[in-house]
């Protein structure tokens, strides 16, 4: 009698178990920063949302600081499917879809309500839903921030002064473009890159304000202008191979979680800026803070007409950005 009992138990504890794996989605989402970093504030938010609203149904983990490869690696991953989810700067997506490099094209967008403003309209739109034909479900845009530079060499403030400076820049033709342009010396290469700064492998970099602080570049790069050369994007991807075996109720929950998530991430981001210039310059950064523009402006005018935005849907999305920042 017992005996029956205890198999009835088995048996059930293990069909209870059985059914309630089977029910419970689970996410791997990759960023290549580590925690405290742009990415991983949106990662972390979306995590929290998503857990609470499928009262765990829905499981993310969060792969971080590189531990699944460099940006180009965790797309590839993302492509086949070994990962689910991934935040990613802009930057490395123009390899995968060159419709992407729009968004990193210089001097493009004037201020934080336009880049809402358009990104989060039909244009944006346009652009995630292009992302397809490269195997992402795009679902909707974190940010980096706006971009500047730093270097260990001299001070910057017109483009006179990058002359022969080793820059690195993102594994992205428009980054390598820009820099070029302006007369620097641009060396592609992924992320992480503080050994390479601290060696002297390369004089500076550019990336927003939080990347100065996080990665403590500020005991690396004496010299920091603010350039705000380029908005730089994150985009959030899901596997479209995965996405396609989601049922709808699963995706649009998912979907709604990663908007909100965006939201609250570029809002965070943006609201410590100042406390950021101010931290950097006490850490004894010297920052230029009104560099010559114009100047740099009139050295990256031509780049529209590169072979970068040759493909004319791309030029085409390019010219619509252009008249939507005017
Ligand atoms: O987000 O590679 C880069 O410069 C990115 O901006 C970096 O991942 C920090």
């Amino acid at each position: 009698m017992m005996k029956k009992v205890t198999i009835l138990l088995t048996i059930a504890a293990f069909i209870f178990f059985a059914g309630s794996a089977m029910a419970v989605t689970k996410i791997k989402l990759g960023v290549v920063t580590k925690p405290g970093s742009a990415q991983n504030i949106a990662a972390e938010k979306f995590k929290e949302l998503i857990e609470q609203r499928s009262t765990g149904n829905i499981k993310v983990q969060i792969f971080h600081s590189a531990s699944l490869g460099n940006e180009t690696e965790i797309l590839q991953q993302v492509q086949m499917n070994s990962i689910q989810m991934a935040i990613i700067t802009g930057g490395p997506f123009d390899t995968f879809d060159p419709m992407a490099r729009v968004v990193n094209y210089p001097f493009l967008f004037k201020n934080n309500d336009q880049v809402d403003k358009v990104l989060d309209g039909p244009l944006g739109a346009k652009l995630l839903k292009s992302l397809e034909s490269s195997g992402f479900k795009g679902l909707c845009f974190s940010e980096n921030g706006f971009r500047n530079l730093t270097n260990n060499r001299r001070p910057v403030k017109t483009p006179a002064d990058l002359k022969g400076l080793k820059i690195r820049v993102m594994a992205s033709a428009i980054h390598k473009a820009i820099w070029q342009a302006l007369g620097a010396n641009p060396t592609p290469m992924p992320w992480p890159i503080y050994t390479e700064l601290e060696q002297g492998v390369i004089d500076g970099q550019e990336n927003p304000l939080w990347v100065m602080e996080v990665y403590k570049f500020y005991e690396i790069q004496k010299y920091m202008t603010l350039t705000r050369h380029v908005y730089s994007y994150h985009i959030d991807v899901a596997s479209l191979k995965w996405w396609n075996t989601l049922e709808a109720k699963t995706r649009e929950m998912i979907q709604k979680a990663m908007v909100d998530a965006a939201v609250y991430q570029r809002k965070d981001n943006r609201s410590k800026n100042a406390a950021r210039l101010k931290f950097l310059k006490e850490k004894g950064m010297l920052v230029e803070e009104h560099p010559d523009i114009k100047a740099f402006r009139a050295k990256v005018a031509g780049l529209q007409n590169m072979d970068l935005y040759k493909d004319p849907k791309v030029h085409a999305l390019l010219i619509e950005f252009m008249e939507a920042t005017k």
